[in-house]
């Protein structure tokens, strides 16, 4: 497994002709995965909106006037009963987001209680809180959570025109304290934002340099909600997202590539591409955190006629599929 990506070599995949691009990608995913499988994870906003922190895209920010309402952390109750008919729907994964810089005092300990629950369900538990301290990473371990979500977002050169209050360093640390605490990672990024294919081939730069790379890479395309700042930016061509997916497949062969937000905006015909390029992961349910989702029954009717196979069991904190070598 390589590490020591270049931006130039990543680019110059970007810049393959699309089906030797794929061909390649295909290759890649074959070698570590049955490619008719998918992994479904769940997702839940536990506490929405208010966040302090100025994200552009992000409709859940305080400094955009999305209209979004916002809700106090959700009872314990609640999440785990959501988190039963996530199980129940097919899901392996159930992800616990909530809208913070990072999370503080007793909220933080509400939810450790919820992954305590939802991991003795035999669920996988991920959750994206923001920041974490090493303290905070290992009390989230110790308390069985599987992956800690925290993207990279973009290229650190594009990053400073979308996030302003949290620096680049700062996500990074996150990840170091995850893995420190012995967590996967969950971290990639989001594309359509306005940046350059050049940004894009550094986002997945600094992705594929990581040692060991993160254990799921979900791609974002940009959901474009009305009264956040990228509301308006230029629609991405979409070869280009595929190309983007393929581009994560090729440089971290044995990850979990997500084909994650913007799915309820692309057409079937655009998914299964997604899928031919090497995403072997998405989010199932009909929302993500504040936006839409495709419903679960038109996943399932898309997988039949796909004939892809929903990946049935947990995967457990190592890297765990076929001929995986590292
Ligand atoms: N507040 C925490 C944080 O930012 O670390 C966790 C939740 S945050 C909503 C999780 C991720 O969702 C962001 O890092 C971003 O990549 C993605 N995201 C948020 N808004 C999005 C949008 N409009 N389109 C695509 N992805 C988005
Ligand atoms: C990730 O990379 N994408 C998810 C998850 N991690 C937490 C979130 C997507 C959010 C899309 C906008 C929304 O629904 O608020
Ligand atoms: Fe807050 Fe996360 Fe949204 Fe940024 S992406 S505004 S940190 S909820």
């Amino acid at each position: 497994m390589r590490h020591d990506w270049t931006v130039d070599e990543i680019e110059k995949l970007f810049e393959l002709p699309f089906n030797d691009l794929l061909f390649k990608a295909q290759q890649c995913h074959r070698a570590h995965f049955d490619a008719n499988t998918v992994q479904l994870s769940t997702l839940l906003s536990i506490k929405t909106g208010g966040c302090p922190e100025d994200c552009k895209y992000c409709p859940q920010s305080v400094h955009h006037g999305t209209g979004l309402e916002r809700e106090l952390l959700m009872k314990k109750e609640e999440v785990v009963a959501a988190a039963r008919r996530a199980r129940e729907k097919g899901a392996t994964r159930f992800c616990i987001g909530a809208a913070w810089r990072e999370p503080k005092g007793r909220a933080f300990e509400l939810v450790l209680d919820m992954v305590r629950e939802i991991k003795a369900m035999g669920l996988e538990v991920c959750a994206t809180l923001g920041m974490l301290d090493a303290d905070q990473a290992q009390r989230l371990k110790e308390a069985g959570l599987d992956y800690y979500n925290h993207n990279l977002d973009t290229d650190p050169e594009f990053y400073g025109e979308i996030i302003t209050t949290r620096t680049y360093e700062d996500r990074l640390n996150t990840l170091r304290h995850v893995r420190d605490a012995g967590m996967s990672i969950c971290c990639g990024g989001i594309v359509g934002m306005g940046e350059s294919r050049r940004h894009r081939a550094g986002l997945i730069a600094q992705l594929a340099r990581m040692q060991p790379h993160p254990e799921s890479v979900p791609i974002n395309m940009l959901v474009k909600v009305p009264g956040t700042p990228l509301a308006a930016a230029d629609e991405l061509d979409a070869f280009e997202f595929v190309r983007t997916i393929a581009v994560a497949r090729i440089t971290m062969p044995a990850s979990w590539v997500r084909l994650s937000a913007g799915r309820e905006q692309m057409s079937e015909e655009l998914q299964a591409l997604c899928f031919l390029a090497g995403a072997n992961s998405i989010f199932y349910g009909e929302k993500l955190l504040t936006t839409g989702n495709p419903e679960a029954d038109r996943d399932r009717r898309l997988f039949e006629r796909l004939g892809l196979q929903p990946y049935r069991e947990p995967t457990p904190s190592s890297r765990r599929m076929v001929n995986a070598v590292d």
